[in-house]
């Protein structure tokens, strides 16, 4: 139990006890040198883990995703994308302004484009108009409350994209939650699509870190787009001994965020003025509607006046976020907290 329950994001987690002597410990190295043994050590594991030929270390989920996009496109083309894709609506526009591509955002109903609407998006030869430099998705979907999709799922979409000479990214921030939610494999995801960034500071609780993963000559010219951003690190080494930790020993532990989303999710329903869609509560997101006006706002409020954080992602929509730092007596307050504030209106 803490004393303030706090699910506005798995990005709050704090690293463990372990994570903190490993990174004291830690053998390190110039990595802009490619000399930081512990740095080198991860991405390979990362690499090894989803079946791809090399690894790159990054700063955040963001600076993977849009390294991952400048590397794959052209200034000028577009991106496909689900029209509530972290990648699109969360990154500070950065496909327009780094990459200089344009996004086409597809409404989808769970936030998987069909292989249909791949088909349909991805561009003719026309003087006109651009090229279609990229299809990226997203898994597990932030937006659309944590849903999990089958490697089957996405290599039907990413097979339509191939057929067109298309690449495939996916934004796998918490592609761990859909592992250990559906029972599959990363290596499994892997194949399924050509590049992968993936978080170790979510649920992972590392407190730095993301990783690309792809072909060899990929994370070569990804490598150039991180130092052009800034991102080229040095003894970096200090914080990939987190990451592997968590890469090593994090993992597994997710399964018990997905049982207490699931506790939080099904004690929502029926409540008065809150809707929640309990099908899509498949692993570590909880998002619910409040059907009163300014009804997150005043969630918000009133959670907090009872020590519980809660994070408005719209005008009547609430997301809570499960993770290590929050046990099940936590999720009990909270749950408590919505019951008592929802019942008073
Ligand atoms: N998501 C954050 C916020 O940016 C919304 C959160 O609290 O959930 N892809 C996905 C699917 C993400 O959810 C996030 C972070 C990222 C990429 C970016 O990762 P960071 O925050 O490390 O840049």
């Amino acid at each position: 139990m803490h004393d303030i329950v706090d699910l506005r994001s798995d990005t709050l987690t704090t690293p463990t006890p372990e994570m903190r002597a490993a990174m004291a410990a830690a053998e390190v190295g110039d990595d802009v040198w490619e000399e930081d043994p512990t740095v080198q050590r991860l991405e390979a594991r990362a690499a090894e883990r989803f079946g791809k030929e090399a690894g790159l270390f990054v700063a955040s989920g963001t600076m993977g995703n849009q390294v991952a996009v400048l590397t794959h496109t052209q200034p000028g083309q577009e991106v496909i994308c689900d029209a509530d894709a972290h990648i699109m609506s969360y990154e500070v526009a950065g496909i327009a302004r780094l990459s200089l591509c344009q996004t086409r955002a597809l409404p989808t109903e769970r936030g998987l484009p069909t292989p249909e609407q791949v088909r349909a998006a991805i561009r003719p030869p026309n003087i006109h108009i651009p090229v279609t430099g990229l299809l990226a998705v997203e898994n597990t979907h932030n937006r659309h409350s944590g849903v999990a999709f089958t490697p089957e799922e996405l290599a039907a979409v990413a097979a339509v994209a191939r057929e067109h000479g298309v690449p495939v990214h996916l934004d796998g921030a918490r592609i761990f939650n859909a592992c250990v939610a559906l029972g599959r494999d990363a290596g499994e995801y892997g194949r399924a699509v050509d590049t992968v960034q993936f978080c170790l500071s979510k649920g992972l609780a590392a407190p730095v870190g993301s990783l690309i993963v792809g072909p060899r000559a990929f994370i070569s010219r990804a490598r150039r787009m991180r130092k052009m951003l800034g991102g080229g690190m040095r003894q970096v080494g200090v914080l990939a001994a987190a990451g592997l930790i968590a890469l090593e020993k994090m993992v597994d532990r997710l399964a018990d965020d997905h049982r207490n989303a699931r506790r939080l999710a099904e004690a929502l329903v029926g409540l008065p003025h809150i809707r929640v869609d309990l099908s899509r509560v498949q692993t570590n997101i909880v998002i619910f509607q409040v059907d009163r006006t300014g009804g997150a706002a005043l969630l918000v409020e009133g959670c907090k006046a009872r020590k519980v954080k809660v994070h408005a992602i719209g005008p009547t929509s609430i997301r809570c976020v499960t993770h290590k730092d929050v046990d099940t007596e936590d999720v009990d307050r909270a749950i408590s907290a919505i019951r008592e504030i929802a019942g008073s209106w």
